[in-house]
């Protein structure tokens, strides 16, 4: 057995609490040792007893490894538990806080403690935030609702976006095509930020409380909100709180007062005169003058942008922020931010932008989820360049997924492309069909399938600013057959519990062909994609009755199922 590759520790995520009574493990061994493991456990102040024993269940792999699950109850949740690790030669070893040993001596003694579930350390998901579709709107380029409102030198609808570029797309335009959102099946709107800012993207705010002009008014955020919530669907906002604009009133008070100013501290300053040609400031990325970055550790920035949380959520009823930047600030913060959030609303959801794994950020402390840069990295791989294979791609979804607490998995916010990159369509050489199986497999996978505006309808754009181009209303020069095909897809997902709470299990997945089963109670989905020119058999696996989700056809299997060239299979399982 390769004990180097075993791993256990009594933390997220390989021991957490799945609920009040409930506690989950993981452990990982190696991928070739086709292990069986089981756990034994009992209160910690049992010194008598038996262990109980409970199998754990195979939950992902990688090239190197295998992570194995479960769940176990205990009345009083005080925990005491080892592992057995079998091998298929028959090896067998214990795993507990010493380590690994072959005797089984003393378990009680060195057994891994959970001592107590604490009801309110139990992560608390968020069903409606699992069962959404999310639709990201960059609000210049959306719809212009209200030309009085345009900045000097909007351009004309549809030109090449530059960095500079305005087109005057507004929240009276965004309120004005709820029906397409709506229609598509979409429920949940995240907004690029609409505050104050001489930006067209607005990432260099000047005001937290006043919307930018160009956009409209605060009443017309209040009526954008209403009408969403009346329609069922929900609002996340920007918070861009890492940084603020250089014309925010407390830089340039800074600029204007200098030495004298009373917001010194509110940045990290190198040095007077402070100058937005020096730069000699901290701010956004690389030197930019535009966005000088937070003190967040002065407890006066954190006081005011915490209260700019809870305003938004309390006053305007927006359901949730999505943090711009959000690796780049304290985790101390974002924790407050939690609490300062949640206690105005309880409901509202917290959503990181980290394109990278975020595990710390994710105990269930900080955030709910993240926009999961990885999973779209995955894909674009996978489907768009076709530069890795199948074994690979499931790989690296499934490392991600044992990164995480299993609510979290299903909370993802996986997309396929935003703002900040290439759209799907251009990193896939402008052939749909890589963008409808790449689209088909996030509808179908664990987690919130999430949509760049546009991206429906069939519209390409390379890296920032062209991946920012106008949403193109014209039907004639929209893809219809794109647009009804997300819009199935969306309806798939609705209409099956498996594919929103179902765990996932991966079934296959090599050379192009990958498949996975979604379980939820009962109901079993089964999902199998064949990215590649050549028509595809899979065999290993298959049940013997199907719904075809797509078709609706009901289907008696008896020789496995053939998957067509860059196509995919959605089956509800009739019959084993
Ligand atoms: C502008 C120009 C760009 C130019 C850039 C160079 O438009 O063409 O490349 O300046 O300085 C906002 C605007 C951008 C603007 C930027 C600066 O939307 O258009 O770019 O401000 O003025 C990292 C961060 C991540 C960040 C990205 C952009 O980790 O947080 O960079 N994303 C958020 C927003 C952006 C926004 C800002 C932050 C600033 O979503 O829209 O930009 O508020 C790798 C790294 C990532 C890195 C990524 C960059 O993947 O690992 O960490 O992300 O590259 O693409
Ligand atoms: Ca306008």
């Amino acid at each position: 057995m390769n004990r180097h590759a075993i791993l256990h520790f009594p933390d997220i995520p390989y021991a957490y609490p799945a609920g009040k009574d409930s506690l989950s493990l993981r452990l990982r061994v190696a991928r070739g040792d086709r292990a069986e493991v089981r756990v034994r456990y009992k209160d910690r102040y049992d010194w008598k007893g038996k262990f109980r024993e409970k199998a754990m269940a195979h939950f992902a792999e990688d090239s190197l490894f295998e992570w194995f699950e479960c769940k176990i109850s205990l009345p009083g949740n005080r925990y005491r538990y080892y592992f057995e690790i079998t091998d298929r030669k028959g090896e067998r070893l214990l795993l507990d806080e010493r380590g690994l040993q072959d005797t089984g001596e003393n378990m009680e003694a060195a057994a891994f403690q959970y001592a107590y579930i604490g009801e309110s350390d139990v992560y608390r998901e968020s069903g409606w935030l699992q069962r959404s579709v999310a639709y990201q709107i960059f609000p210049d380029r959306f719809e212009n609702g209200d030309e009085g409102n345009d900045p000097p030198g909007t351009l004309r609808w549809g030109m090449k976006p530059t960095t500079k570029s305005m087109f005057g797309g507004d929240l009276k335009g965004i309120t004005g095509r709820l029906d397409h959102i709506k229609k598509l099946g979409a429920d949940l709107i995240y907004m690029t930020p609409i505050f104050a800012s001489s930006s067209n993207h607005k990432y260099n705010t000047r005001d937290y409380y006043e919307v930018d002009k160009s956009f409209g008014s605060l009443e017309d955020v209040r009526e954008l909100i209403d009408r969403c919530h009346n329609l069922g669907i929900r609002v996340i906002f920007d918070a861009v709180f890492n940084h603020s604009g250089s014309d925010f009133f407390a830089f340039s008070d800074i600029l204007e007062k200098q030495e004298d100013s009373g917001y010194a501290n509110w940045y990290h300053l190198e040095g007077f005169p402070v100058s937005t040609d020096k730069v000699n400031y901290h701010t956004f990325a690389d030197n930019i003058p535009s966005m000088p970055k937070f003190n967040i550790s002065n407890p006066a920035v954190r006081e005011y942008l915490l209260e700019v949380g809870k305003y938004w959520v309390k006053e305007m009823g927006i359901d949730g922020w999505r943090l711009d930047v959000c690796d780049e600030v304290d985790h101390s913060f974002w924790k407050e931010f939690r609490k300062a959030v949640k206690s105005v609303n309880p409901d509202a959801v917290i959503i990181g932008e980290i394109m990278h794994e975020a595990s710390s950020f994710l105990k269930g402390d900080e955030l709910d989820s993240i926009m999961n840069y990885p999973f779209k990295g995955a894909c674009v791989d996978f489907f768009a360049k076709r530069a890795i294979d199948a074994g690979r791609f499931s790989g690296i979804l499934a490392s991600s997924r044992a990164m995480y607490m299993e609510g979290i998995n299903h909370q993802m916010w996986n997309l396929l492309g935003s703002h900040d990159t290439q759209r799907f369509l251009t990193e896939a050489f402008e052939d749909k069909k890589r963008l409808m199986l790449a689209a088909a497999f996030q509808f179908l996978y664990i987690g919130v399938p999430y949509i760049y505006y546009g991206d429906e309808i069939g519209m390409s754009g390379g890296k920032d600013p062209l991946c920012r181009g106008c949403m193109v209303w014209d039907e004639e020069r929209q893809d219809r057959e794109l647009l009804g095909f997300f819009r199935k897809l969306i309806s798939i997902r609705k209409g099956n519990p498996a594919l929103v709470s179902g765990d996932l299990r991966m079934e296959h997945a090599r050379g192009g062909l990958v498949a996975f089963s979604r379980s939820y109670g009962d109901e079993r989905i089964l999902a199998v994609f064949n990215n590649s020119d050549s028509r595809r058999t899979l065999r290993k696996g298959i049940p013997s009755k199907v719904a075809d989700l797509y078709t609706g056809e009901t289907r008696q299997i008896t020789d496995g199922v053939t998957i067509e060239p860059m196509g995919f299979l959605a089956l509800r399982v009739l019959e084993d």
